[in-house]
């Protein structure tokens, strides 16, 4: 067993994703320094043990370990401007959603100003915060993350993705996108099934199961991607599917649902098919997408 002692750390911001972090780390012994525009939502952690920072110089000069989670990066500016010469020597976590733009803007400004930068991206919605479900993806300083990795290691699993700040916001963008793309299938297919009253109760079991059984086809998905060879095993071709695509749209016309989500993949699929792809997989799209 360990006998190193939890390192302090100073957490910026207390909205739900604030909290969920400074309690993570109060849970499991980290001295911990707390600030909050607004002052008050601070009392709750302040009453389990927290310290609430008399102004913000204060608190980034409580320890070596300073994570933020504001709302946007125009937050994360607005704060951390005024005290960049006390952050100076300091570690900065920053774990606000971003942009890899403005994750490299910020590693940018953190260099101008001697202070070692850590961009994150949360993979858990606040209650997932500390459960094994949570991962945070970091990158910039590979020297803080193997240093704080302990404390970081507090908030879910750490993954370093790598040295170029924006990597983290990159993975984050990218897992949102297959989330969003997940997200609105789910809405629409339920919103399908509601139109004859079939309860979504007794068709989410079909749907998550048939949901889960397409998702082992991400790998193959991966590697088509990244050889840009899209004619290997194929076993539902793109031309098979754009026909079969028109009865989703017209299905969901007729029962009085709008296509929307679905008529941007339908154009890129037609485009495929007449382009002369017609006998590949459906992942030659990302050509498609490419600008
Ligand atoms: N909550 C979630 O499910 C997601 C999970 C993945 C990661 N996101 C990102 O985390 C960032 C913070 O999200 P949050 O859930 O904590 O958001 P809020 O509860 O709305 O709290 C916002 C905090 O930001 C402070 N704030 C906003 N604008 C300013 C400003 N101009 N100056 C100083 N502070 C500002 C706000 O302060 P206050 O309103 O309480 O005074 C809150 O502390 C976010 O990037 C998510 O995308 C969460």
């Amino acid at each position: 067993m360990s006998t190193t002692p939890a390192s302090p750390v100073t957490v910026l911001g207390l909205g739900a994703m604030g909290t969920a972090l400074a309690t993570a780390f109060l849970t499991n012994g980290h001295p911990t320094t707390v600030w909050n525009r607004s002052a008050a939502k601070a009392d709750p952690l302040v009453a389990r043990g927290a310290v609430r920072a008399g102004d913000l110089a204060a608190a980034v000069t409580a320890g070596e370990l300073v994570v933020v989670c504001l709302l946007d990066h125009a937050s994360v500016r607005e704060v951390l401007d005024p005290v960049a010469a006390d952050l100076a020597g300091r570690t900065l976590v920053n774990l606000t959603n971003g942009t890899p733009a403005q994750a490299r803007e910020a590693a940018a400004w953190a260099a101008a100003h001697g202070i070692t930068y850590l961009d994150g991206g949360i993979m858990a919605v606040p209650p997932g915060i500390g459960t094994e479900q949570a991962f945070v993806l970091y990158s910039g300083a590979r020297e803080a993350f193997d240093a704080h990795r302990p404390a970081l290691e507090r908030l879910g699993a750490a993954h370093f993705v790598g040295t170029d700040a924006g990597l983290a916001a990159l993975y984050d963008i990218a897992l949102l996108s297959g989330m969003y793309g997940l997200f609105s299938g789910v809405v629409h297919a339920l919103a399908l099934v509601d139109t004859e009253k079939v309860p979504a109760e007794r068709f989410a079991p079909m749907l998550s199961a048939w949901i889960a059984a397409m998702a082992g086809s991400i790998p193959h998905f991966a590697h088509e991607i990244s050889t840009g060879d899209y004619t290997q095993g194929v076993v539902s071709s793109i031309g098979m599917q754009a026909a079969a695509f028109g009865n989703l749209i017209t299905t969901a016309e007729e029962q009085g649902v709008r296509p929307v989500l679905f008529t941007a993949l339908q154009e890129l699929m037609e485009r495929r098919v007449a382009d002369g792809h017609g006998a590949e997989n459906l992942t030659g799209i990302a050509e498609l997408l490419r600008k």
